[in-house]
């Protein structure tokens, strides 16, 4: 009785002060973390979200869960020294966030792109922590990469700095410690080369270590595939869940690479029509559909620019400019480039034009204001971090399969993986209910992820 009595208090004491305690940790982030935008822009849609859970679980105001949630567990910084192919040696700076192992060895990509800094490592490590969460398998939060820029680079070239990165990043990873994988600039390629490194320096084959792998040496089928078919599947429950569908509808993609080219393809096979892509320099618009084996072409094989296209397909039409593929008329809008793609402007544009949905493909493609602004506007807003852990699921069951030494096909893989996306829907959509959000699923998912997490805190002590 006495214990409920304290119960009751607390929660009416956490309910006055939630919105505090929150606003408190993330002015602590911005003083300890300063310039760090992107890392703050994603602590503030996090923590805000999770005021109704701090009223009903008062006991993770008592632990702090929050001040220790923002804070990485480690983070490493390293010299990466490469000789180029003129014999100039070259310097770039690595990365590793590790954030939080409270559910599983610390899990999350490596981005390869000249605009990588701690800032934008943290953002990535800190969504990676409640993404892995939601998928309701075993791993933990992190993300590392480089300043490195493989644009233009020769194969000898990507070969040497990966060699040098992962000459540092050994000692700091392994199958039941960190699990690093692909990102922006990450493909098999640079994920081949790395792992050899590894290999070398272990002198042992831990083919878990990494994923995204080939499927020589350890990769799973279907995970190349996977976070554009998870986002697809993600985003179909919801349209269906509030009586729509891809059938018929008109989609616009932004990016042009691993997770961009298979959502279109996923999206193609649901019955919508793929309008337009980009890449960083401009965009496609082809009335017809976007021949998407000619996409992969241009992309995944000559690594050229998205402009080739129209030389090469009638009809279609290319416009310098990235972020004027947002004024091309959509339904359904899937950022799957980079983050803060989307901010207000191009929020307002596309709901002008009459957008129902967006499913968030690449990491915070949207600024927080723009997605409130959807969400005001009564638009379906598929959360990244629900969206897209696709890709990390399926890592995870690239490490199950590393385990077992045996590997499914790619039709057990891509079951599996719509199971997952079909449950981080049906979850995101309670917890949103629950908490009194409901048709939120960018809060629905937030609670859902950092639940489990805070849990799993709560359990293990003071750490
Ligand atoms: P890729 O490197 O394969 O492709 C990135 C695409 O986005 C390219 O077409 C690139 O164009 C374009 N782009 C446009 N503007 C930018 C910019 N400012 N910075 C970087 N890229 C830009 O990366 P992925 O497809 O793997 O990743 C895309 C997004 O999805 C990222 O936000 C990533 O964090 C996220 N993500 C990736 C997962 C994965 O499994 N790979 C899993 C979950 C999320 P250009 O060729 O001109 O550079
Ligand atoms: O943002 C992401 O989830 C990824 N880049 C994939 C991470 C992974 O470990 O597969």
């Amino acid at each position: 009785m006495g214990y409920e009595i304290n119960q009751v208090i607390e929660s009416a004491i956490a309910g006055k002060n939630a919105k505090d305690i929150i606003e408190k940790v993330i002015d602590d982030v911005k003083a300890r973390n300063k310039g760090e935008e992107e890392f703050h822009q994603t602590v503030e849609e996090v923590l805000r979200s999770l005021e109704p859970v701090l009223v009903k679980h008062p006991e993770y105001i008592k632990e702090s869960i929050l001040n220790r949630i923002v804070e990485p567990e480690r983070q490493v910084m390293f010299r990466v020294p490469w000789v180029d192919d003129n014999g100039d040696v070259q310097v770039n700076r690595g990365f590793r966030v590790q954030f939080n192992s409270a559910i599983g060895p610390y899990k999350g990509g490596l981005r390869f792109h000249p605009s990588v800094n701690l800032s934008i490592i943290k953002f990535l490590g800190f969504e990676q922590i409640f993404k892995n969460s939601l998928t309701s398998l075993p791993i933990g939060g992190g993300k590392g990469g480089s300043d490195f820029d493989p644009k233009g680079k020769s194969d000898r070239e990507i070969m040497r700095f990966c060699q040098s990165f992962m000459t540092e990043l050994y000692r700091h990873i392994g199958q039941d410690v960190d699990v690093p994988a692909g990102d922006i600039g990450v493909g098999a390629r640079e994920i081949g080369y790395l792992f050899g490194q590894y290999k070398r320096i272990r002198n042992a084959y831990e083919g878990g270590v990494l994923t995204g792998k080939g499927l020589t040496y350890g990769g799973s089928l279907a995970r190349k595939e996977a976070t554009g078919f998870g986002l697809i599947y993600f985003t179909n429950e919801m349209l269906n869940y509030h009586k729509h569908s891809f059938e018929g509808k008109r989609v616009v993609v932004s990016g042009s690479g691993n997770v961009a080219i298979y959502a279109a393809e996923k999206a193609t096979s649901f019955g919508a029509t793929v309008i337009a892509m980009c890449d960083s320099a401009g965009y496609i618009v082809d009335e017809n559909g976007v021949d998407l084996e000619l996409v992969k072409q241009i992309k995944e094989v000559e690594r050229k620019r998205i402009k080739e296209y129209v030389a090469r397909k009638e009809g279609a039409q290319y416009f310098e400019g990235q972020k004027g593929i947002w004024s091309v008329k959509c339904d359904v809008a899937l950022p799957c480039a980079t983050q803060n793609d989307i901010s207000i402007e191009e929020a307002k544009l596309l709901v002008e034009n009459g957008v129902i949905a967006v499913g968030e493909g690449a990491n915070m493609p949207c600024t927080n204001e723009a997605v409130d602004y959807f969400l005001e506007k009564g638009i379906l807003v598929a959360p990244a971090k629900a969206a897209n852990a696709g890709g990390v699921a399926t890592s995870a069951l690239e490490m199950s399969q590393n385990s077992m030494r045996l590997s499914w096909t790619f039709e057990e893989v891509e079951e599996k993986l719509k199971g997952i996306m079909v449950n981080i829907f049906a979850i995101s959509k309670d917890a949103a209910e629950e908490y009194g959000n409901e048709g939120n699923y960018v809060v629905g998912a937030n609670i859902a992820g950092f639940l489990k997490v805070a849990d799993a805190m709560m359990s293990q002590g003071i750490i």
